[in-house]
Parts: structure tokens; C-alpha cells; sequence
């Protein structure tokens, strides 16, 4: 059959919100964007861990570190689907791990700033994992059928996480003036990085529009950074917060809140790796890679002998 029939027909199933699956055929391009989001979706899960991960040994309960370590257990749990979602897609666990470190596959910006204080692990549960659910329930419709069933899963726990950061704030508003100033302390500091998340505005997101016609992304980054902020801002006013933004306005004929102009330079130095903590968070997965490879060589020498054991049966 020749190419042009099977993008035609390719294209129709995608109209018709029909699935593509790992055998189908697909445009090499579709095959490539799917590696390029999947990839760098699991390696900001991975990565993610580290800001949270930092807070562990001093949640202030005992409660607090129980649920803290299952947050951070569920990211880990989120790569891994994410990971293997990829591997369909014909790109190895090992190949997508050296992208991540030689720095070619990117991971989301937003972790690459510090958790400085206790209330910053609230925020990062509250507005990251917010800012996750946003971007990720319309992931369970995505086009591709093992990213959206891997997605579906992933929003569930990411629920969880964003309620109990918000349950962290919601304490530290009812606390002491001390408690109070740490969590508009927090909350300035990760406001625009949070809206940074979503990506490029549309007429600077390369990738948007192809995204959009194979339904790979249901809605564009402008749109879904606008439906986070009008969600959030009525959040900010039960924790008693003023958002860092003097722009911030209800629009009664747009129906949606206006904001001010992100800080597109501080976005793009951030993703070209000169953040706060990038150089710290690649070291780190770096010698967890390289400490893991005895793991790796065992497991794989273990798979090999049991095949033999079974051929030689
Ligand atoms: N940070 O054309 P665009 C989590 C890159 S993990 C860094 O709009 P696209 C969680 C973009 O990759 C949350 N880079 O791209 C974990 C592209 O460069 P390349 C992660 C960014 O793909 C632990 C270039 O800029 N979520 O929830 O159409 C604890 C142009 O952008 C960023 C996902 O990964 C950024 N923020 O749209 C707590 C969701 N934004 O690749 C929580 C899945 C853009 O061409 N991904 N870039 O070299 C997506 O939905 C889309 O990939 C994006 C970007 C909306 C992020």
C-alpha cells in the first residue's frame, strides 16, 4: 500500500478517536513525537522525585513522612509505566536513559528549582501535581493507546497528591503568623515556574499543531495554562494567599482571569539546563545510574540462564 493511502486512512482513525496501537502503522514522525513527550514525560516523573525526596528525613510527623514517601513511591511508579509505554514505541529503557543524561531529552522545567521550606512541599503538591492533572487527564484521550491506558492510572495517584498538598497548605493557614509568612513565602516563589509548566506560548510551541491533529495533545498550552489559573486563584483565596502578580484580574467578558507576562527568558534558560538545581538534578540521576548497573547485569544474567535452563529442558 503506499504511503499517501495509509496516512489518509491513519488520519481517519484518528478522526474517529480509534485508538493506534503499538502494531498498527503509523507516520514516523507520530512514532517520533510519541517518543520525544513519553520519554521526557518519565523522566520529569523520575526526576520529580528529587525535590520531594529531599523533605523525607524532615517531614515534621510521622504521618507526614508516611505520605510523603508514598508520593514520591507513585512518581516512581508513574516513570516506570511511562518508560514502558515508550518501549512500544520501539526505543530502549537504556536508550532513553542515555538521552536523559547526555542532556538531549529534556524533563519539566519546574524541577529544577529548590524545596527550600517545608510549605514548598505543599506547593509542589498543590500547584506541580495540580498543574500534572491539568495537562494529564485530557492524556487518558490521547490518541495513543498505551500512553492514554498508562495515563488513566497516573491521574488517579496524581489526585492524591495534589489534595495532600493542598491538605499541607491548608494547616499552614489556620498555623501562626510564621507559619503563614512560609507559605506566601512558597507560594511566590513557585507561581511562575507553575505556569511555566504548560510549556511555550502557542505561537511559540513548535510542536503544537502537529500534536493537535493526530490528537496526540487535546488542547493546547495557552489553554490549559488558562484553565489552571482560573482553578487556582479561587484555591490561593481559601489559604488566604495574594498571588505574585499585579495583572491578575477577573475578565468578565472572556469569562476567564487575565495574567500577567511570563518570564519566557527565565523559561528557556531554565529548559537549556542553566536553572537553579539542573546541574545537580542530572549529577544525581547519574550516579543513581551508574550505582544501579551491577542490578541491571544481574538481572539480566539471571533472564539469560533461566532462558537456557528452559531451552536445554
Ligand atoms: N519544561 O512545542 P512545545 C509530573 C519543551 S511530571 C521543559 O510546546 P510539546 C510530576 C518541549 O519539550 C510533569 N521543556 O512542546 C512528577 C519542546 O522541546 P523539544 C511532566 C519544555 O511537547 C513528579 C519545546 O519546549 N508532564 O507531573 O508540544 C512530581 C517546545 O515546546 C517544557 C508532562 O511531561 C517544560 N515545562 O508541549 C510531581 C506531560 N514545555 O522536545 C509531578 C506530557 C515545553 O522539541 N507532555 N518544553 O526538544 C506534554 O504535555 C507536552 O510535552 C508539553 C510541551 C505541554 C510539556
Amino acid at each position: 500500500m503506499d504511503t499517501q493511502l495509509l496516512e489518509t486512512q491513519f488520519q481517519d482513525k484518528i478522526d474517529q478517536d480509534i485508538r493506534i496501537e503499538p502494531k498498527d502503522w503509523m507516520p514516523e514522525d507520530y512514532r517520533k513525537t510519541l517518543i520525544r513527550q513519553i520519554s521526557q514525560h518519565a523522566h520529569s516523573e523520575i526526576i520529580g522525585m528529587l525535590p520531594e525526596g529531599n523533605w523525607i528525613t524532615r517531614a515534621p510527623s510521622l504521618r507526614r513522612k508516611a505520605v510523603l514517601m508514598a508520593k514520591v513511591q507513585d512518581e516512581a511508579g508513574h516513570g516506570l509505566y511511562l518508560y514502558s509505554a515508550a518501549e512500544t514505541l520501539g526505543i530502549s529503557r537504556d536508550q532513553m536513559m542515555e538521552q536523559l543524561l547526555s542532556g538531549k531529552a529534556k524533563y519539566s522545567s519546574i524541577f529544577n528549582y529548590p524545596t527550600l521550606s517545608w510549605a514548598d512541599i505543599g506547593a509542589v503538591g498543590w500547584l506541580v501535581d495540580g498543574a500534572a492533572i491539568m495537562n494529564q487527564v485530557p492524556l487518558c484521550r490521547t490518541s495513543y493507546g498505551p500512553y492514554a491506558r498508562a495515563m488513566v492510572r497516573v491521574c488517579k495517584e496524581e489526585s492524591f497528591h495534589q489534595r495532600q498538598g493542598y491538605e499541607i497548605l491548608l494547616m499552614l493557614s489556620k498555623g501562626t503568623d510564621a507559619q503563614r509568612h512560609m507559605l506566601q513565602e512558597a507560594f511566590n516563589r513557585w507561581w511562575w515556574p507553575a505556569l511555566m509548566m504548560f510549556g511555550p506560548s502557542d505561537d511559540n510551541s513548535p510542536n503544537t499543531e502537529k500534536s493537535m491533529k493526530w490528537r496526540i495533545k487535546r488542547f493546547t498550552n495557552d489553554e490549559l495554562r488558562q484553565k489552571f489559573v482560573d482553578v487556582t486563584v479561587e484555591q490561593a483565596k481559601i489559604l488566604g494567599l495574594t498571588i505574585p502578580d499585579p495583572d491578575l484580574k477577573w475578565n468578565e467578558e472572556r469569562g476567564h482571569y487575565d495574567f500577567g507576562e511570563i518570564n519566557w527568558d527565565e523559561f528557556w534558560n531554565v529548559v537549556k539546563g542553566n536553572g537553579p538545581c539542573n546541574k545537580e538534578r542530572l549529577e544525581t540521576r547519574q550516579k543513581a545510574w551508574d550505582e544501579g548497573a551491577w542490578v541491571r547485569e544481574a538481572a539480566v544474567n539471571f533472564a539469560e540462564k533461566r532462558k537456557a535452563k528452559t531451552i536445554a529442558a
